[in-house]
């Protein structure tokens, strides 16, 4: 289509206070080393790797509060990468962003729900995870903020301290699917009934198939002129082959049933930003896991066994 973007921007966003465990820090410089951006331009994109963003100060949050860790560090970073989500979302480029854990995505909803407010559009977002990541400060019960993106994005009350003011622009969630799940808390699973969201969990996947919970979805996209940002988690697949991740759930998305669902996104010709999380390149094996990811992303940008007609899904 005439606004298909040919050109990318890569952005490391080495955040790792979201999780309880070290090593999300080192995911930029993994996807690097794995060759993201050659794979890339191998595909016909015209890619510029912007270096990694910084965490703003935000010293109006407190360093230390007793249940949500390093509060200040990921409210700092949810700050600049909203910043940094909203200008790219503007410019010609399609944004990917280089985890880094998921609380990234606080910042990059905020950023693209902002831009696609100012665009006119509506934003869809697919969440692809294990994990529901739809916790508030009140529900958590680890503290670790990763959990949360999901309900900070959606609006629900008690994150203002994150943005240092009330976040401008919220997501739909009728706008919103999950699809992975195997492992929710309790009060995630009755906020995603009480807001009416779209989550498929593996038994979905089971019985009806990847393909055909994912197509209603980006119909819906397509018919509303959507914006659609991605947010793919590492845990999304399963341990047996994507091992480099600090919350591994046993029963995951298998190797083909992931690559399906980056080529129906790249033949929906939706996607308009893209979220790496969760790689911890220290629990990696042999670069197993980075290499999947980049495998990954370039199905999801073009890359594909036999041509196929476009709009397929
Ligand atoms: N629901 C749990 C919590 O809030 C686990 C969250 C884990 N999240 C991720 N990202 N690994 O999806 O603590
Ligand atoms: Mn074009
Ligand atoms: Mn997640
Ligand atoms: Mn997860």
């Amino acid at each position: 289509t005439e606004d298909h973007l040919h050109q990318i921007a890569l952005l490391g966003a080495p955040i790792e206070e979201g999780t309880g465990r070290r090593g999300c820090v080192m995911g930029p410089a993994a996807y690097r080393t794995a060759g993201l951006r050659e794979e890339l331009e191998a595909l016909g994109f015209d890619v510029a790797d912007l270096g990694d963003a910084q965490p703003d100060p935000a010293l109006d949050v407190p360093e230390h509060d007793p249940k949500l860790k390093h509060l200040r560090k990921v409210a700092g970073w949810t700050r600049s990468l909203a910043r940094h989500a909203e200008t790219l979302a503007m410019g010609p480029q399609l944004p990917i962003y280089m985890g880094g854990d998921h609380a990234l995505a606080l910042g990059t909803l905020a950023g693209h729900a902002a831009a696609a407010a100012r665009i006119g559009r509506p934003l869809f977002v697919l969440w692809l995870d294990a994990h529901s990541d739809f916790n508030t400060f009140e529900s958590t019960v680890s503290g670790n903020l990763h959990g949360t993106p999901l309900a900070f994005a959606c609006g629900l009350p008690g994150f203002d301290v994150v943005m240092g003011e009330p976040l401008r622009h919220r997501l739909d969630p009728a706008n919103l699917c999950l699809l992975g799940l195997r492992s929710v808390d309790p009060p995630e699973r009755q906020m995603i009934k009480d807001l009416g969201v779209t989550a498929h969990d593996m038994r979905a996947i089971d019985e009806t198939g990847i393909a055909r919970l994912l197509a209603p979805f980006l119909e819906r996209c397509a018919a509303a002129n959507g914006l659609l940002h991605v947010s793919l988690d590492v845990d999304f697949i399963d341990p047996d082959i994507a091992p480099a991740v600090g919350t591994t759930v046993p029963g995951g998305v298998t190797f083909r049933e992931a690559h399906l669902v980056m080529e129906m996104l790249h033949d929906s010709g939706l996607v308009t930003s893209l979220d790496l999380v969760e790689l911890n390149p220290f629990l990696d094996d042999r670069g197993r896991t980075a290499r999947l990811m980049v495998d990954l992303t370039a199905s999801l940008f073009g890359r594909r066994i036999m041509d196929r007609p476009t709009r397929s899904f």
